[in-house]
């Protein structure tokens, strides 16, 4: 994935533009000693106390939350590890969920155990004698087990300098990541956490099984079942000196990529297109879930009166649900540029360059480049990705704060403004034989009802090419073709070179005026 400097820089930038007040904190603290409490809104107001050691997160859930008064014992209640990605996790639990609510970074800093003892050793114990170095607590605590049942801990805090009479932690009521309340957050999050979700690839036991499954089958994925068929079925013939792909190549592509194309499907409905006996016959589109789709992927209904739909479309959340599409030959995966959460707001604006008949990817280049320099000049980070078939599109991450309508109309403008210097190069026209072969930059992508492929998505032409986001500067490499790697080589340059459009997964970018 990209390079984890960047991901910081980009994670002060979004909460510049969430709140005017970018801490950006979280990325200096040394990992491996790192402490965080939540202030969580759930069906009743508590803290959670959670402090990084071998590689999970040791968590109390401390109803009246911490304070820095000597004299006060808090209940602290002892719950299960969490895993680390929830330590900067602030924005929406969804209701139905478990810990359904609001949630923000309430304190942040690092902690040591007391004499150096093995927190293991010390939570076995019932007794952690710890210092917490944070922007709102400090000095030495205990957390002692207090014995009626095992979960029952309190949380006192020893007598020393940073002992404060009276301390109340309601009293200081902003999140240390975006100083934004919790009011302020349930209002505008900025992250959706789906405790369902594992974006963890199939272990490399898990692969083996896959390997040995035949006839009608189920594949063990984490905790869900697949049930697969059809395995040895050809879905893609074979290109140039490669070999011919079959179903379990998709299966396993798909599941193996999950932690590289989840972050562009999760909270998104999608739309599938599905070539259940192979890409040489014709495709379905799916806009809703496949009425055999298993309980536990998940669907949502969006009932939106103009649309005149109100179908249940798919949420796909877990390597084991991309297992179980591609097991379906679903091929092409169409994310919504919208979170089902807030589906009239899109967080990523698109340009779509469609080449046209006498468009030749040169010319593509050259629109893609003019782009980027129309976004460089705006101070818009961006990436461009190639379509894996003839085209490139640029994804621009922005805030939830846009309509589609304004979002269409500001890509729209950047693209006659690019395209005025280059007219021979673009046409305007809607009909195909109108545009001579002319290339379309295609606005009209931007609306509620429509997708576009998503980053690593296999697309339905021999060889099983894929798309695949790329960097400005590849723009200029004289080797980039817009298909030029598959489900057999993309693994291999995610690898190398990381995925240029991850950082920008969740920047919350305003669409400025155009001039
Ligand atoms: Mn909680």
């Amino acid at each position: 994935m990209g390079g984890t400097d960047r991901l910081a820089d980009y994670k002060a930038k979004r909460d510049f533009d969430t709140t005017g007040e970018p801490s950006g904190a979280a990325s200096t603290l040394p990992i491996g000693h790192r402490f965080v409490v939540q202030r969580h809104r759930a069906s009743h107001l508590h803290y959670d106390l959670r402090l990084e050691a071998a590689g999970v997160l040791l968590s109390w859930a401390v109803p009246k939350g911490p304070t820095l008064d000597p004299a006060v014992k808090r209940l602290a209640v002892h719950v299960e590890d969490h895993p680390l990605d929830y330590f900067d996790f602030e924005g929406i639990i969804p209701a139905g969920e478990y810990g359904g609510g609001d949630v923000i970074v309430w304190d942040w800093g690092t902690w040591e155990s007391d004499g150096d003892t093995d927190p293991a050793v010390a939570v076995e114990r019932g007794d952690l004698h710890f210092n917490l170095d944070g922007e709102k607590l400090a000095g030495r605590f205990v957390l002692v087990q207090r014995g009626r049942t095992e979960r029952d801990w309190l949380l006192i805090k020893k007598d020393d300098d940073a002992a404060h009479g009276g301390w109340n932690p309601e009293d200081h009521p902003q999140s240390v990541k975006s100083g934004r309340t919790n009011d302020e957050v349930l209002a505008a999050p900025a992250q959706t956490w789906s405790s369902s979700a594992s974006w963890a690839a199939p272990t490399a036991d898990e692969l083996v099984a896959l390997d040995d499954l035949s006839g009608r089958a189920r594949w063990q994925v984490g905790e869900h079942d697949v049930p697969l068929s059809g395995l040895d079925d050809v879905l893609f013939p074979a290109r140039g000196g490669q070999r011919p792909l079959m179903r379990r190549d998709l299966v396993r592509y798909l599941a193996t990529m999950a932690p590289a194309i989840l972050p562009y499907l999760a909270d998104r409905a999608i739309v599938l297109h599905r070539f259940p006996h192979g890409i040489d016959h014709d495709g379905i589109w799916h806009r809703s879930a496949l009425r055999n789709a298993p309980d536990w992927i998940r669907r949502w209904r969006h009932d939106d009166a103009a649309s005149g739909k109100a179908a249940g479309a798919l949420v796909v959340n877990s390597a084991a649900a991309l297992g179980w599409l591609a097991g379906q030959g679903v091929v092409e995966l169409h994310p919504w540029l919208s979170t089902v959460d807030d589906p009239q707001h899109p967080t990523w604006a698109m340009v779509d360059i469609d080449p046209g008949a006498s468009t030749t990817f040169d010319d593509v280049l050259v629109l893609a480049r003019l782009h980027r320099t129309a976004l460089d000049h705006l101070g818009l980070e961006a990436r461009p990705k190639v379509t894996g078939r003839r085209g490139i599109q640029i994804w621009i991450p922005i805030a939830r704060r846009h309509s589609f309508e304004e979002t269409r109309a500001w890509v729209e403008s950047l693209s006659r403004m690019v395209a005025s210097t280059v007219p021979d190069l673009v046409s305007w026209e809607w009909e195909v034989d109108r545009r001579k072969g002319r290339a379309r930059l295609d606005y009209t992508q931007n609306a509620i009802n429509k997708t576009l492929v998503a980053p690593f998505s296999p697309r339905p032409a021999s060889g099983a090419p894929v798309s695949v986001p790329i960097e400005w500067d590849e723009l200029d490499d004289p080797e980039v073709r817009p298909d030029w790697w598959n489900i057999d080589t993309v693994g291999a340059r995610l690898a190398e070179h990381g995925d240029s459009l991850a950082p920008l997964v969740g920047v919350a970018q305003s669409l400025p005026e155009l001039a």
